[in-house]
């Protein structure tokens, strides 16, 4: 067995075994070799394309872009859309949409009880105050329920990530009071675009795609027996509203601006003059199931 052709080489690569191993690895390394196989035969890869997606693969890793690079094929979404037909097949219908979480979610924000400032007290931006109630399917309160909000900054840089920001910058954590409302000041934030001169705007530049996302805000939201929610509202008025480079914009979290609310009532988030509201309702379905209602996010789901 000196000499393979193609076909001897990938049966082996399938099949070579020195122990049980995991079969759900299994299946799925010999679909993916598989069909990478297959793509570098009949579009003729040649060894300098193929070296060249090498060097730009660990170059990503080191970049820490990996979470982008997902969302910008689609792939976040896909699973958003997959696990929506599991739903309607399961008969689960109702409340808020998902969203993707996206890369840039960060646990452990400051928490505090039934309003936050985003802003920490430093106005900046137009005054802008989001606020509604956390309702199960019945529509009845949710007394407790821990929101996550995050969002980018002027620049479109999120805490943790763009340089020059505070720790938790932008990101709180809310209960929700005995009614289950919830309101937080902050300012509108802009969208967000993919850093240059990366190894995500190297592949976006050759396939002629921008890297934008429209200005938005990230949710999680957690409560004991319900469906964890993680989900985005849009800002409207965005240009890339219906041209997200990461597919997220979805009908019903695209949020209404009221515009010239009067302060009153708003005074301990600091206003004291007219300001721009937004009402929204967090709706969560029943779990069915522990992990369902987890609160941990998509990574410390799979490294715990
Ligand atoms: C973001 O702010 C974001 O929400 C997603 C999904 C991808 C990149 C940046
Ligand atoms: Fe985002």
């Amino acid at each position: 067995m000196t000499e393979l052709t193609k076909n001897q080489l990938l049966e082996l690569v399938n099949t070579k075994q020195v122990a049980a191993g995991n079969p759900r690895a299994r299946a799925l390394t010999q679909r993916i070799v598989t069909d990478l196989f297959k793509a570098i035969d009949e579009m003729d890869v040649s060894a300098d394309e193929f070296w060249t997606a090498m060097n730009w693969l660990e170059r990503l890793g080191k970049s820490g872009q990996i979470g982008l690079i997902t969302a910008g094929l689609g792939f976040d979404r896909l699973l958003d859309i997959r696990a929506d037909e599991a739903d309607a097949k399961a008969g689960r219908a109702g409340g808020t949409p998902r969203a993707i979480e996206g890369p840039l979610f960060v646990a452990g924000a400051p928490l505090s009880q039934g309003e936050a400032r985003l802003d920490e007290g430093e106005p900046r931006g137009e005054v802008f105050v989001m606020e509604g109630r956390v309702l199960d399917l019945d529509g009845q309160p949710v007394a407790g329920a821990l929101i996550d909000v995050w969002h980018a900054n002027e620049q479109g840089g999120y805490s943790h990530f763009f340089p020059g920001m505070k720790p938790y910058e932008l990101r709180r954590q809310v209960q929700a009071d005995a009614t289950g409302h919830y309101r937080f000041r902050s300012f509108l934030p802009p969208g967000y675009a993919i850093p240059p001169n990366s190894p995500t705007s190297e592949l976006f530049e050759a396939l002629g795609r921008h890297g934008n996302r429209p200005a938005h805000i990230h949710f999680l939201v957690v409560a004991p027996g319900l469906r964890t929610l993680t989900t985005q509202v849009n800002i409207p008025g965005d240009t890339y509203i219906d041209d997200d480079f990461a597919f997220a914009t979805r009908d019903g979290l695209i949020v209404e601006l009221e515009h010239g609310v009067a302060p009153a009532g708003y005074e301990s988030l600091g206003i004291d003059a007219p300001f721009t509201r937004s009402r929204f309702d967090f709706v969560l379905q029943k779990a069915s199931n522990d992990s369902e209602a987890s609160p941990a996010a998509r990574m410390a789901r799979v490294t715990a």
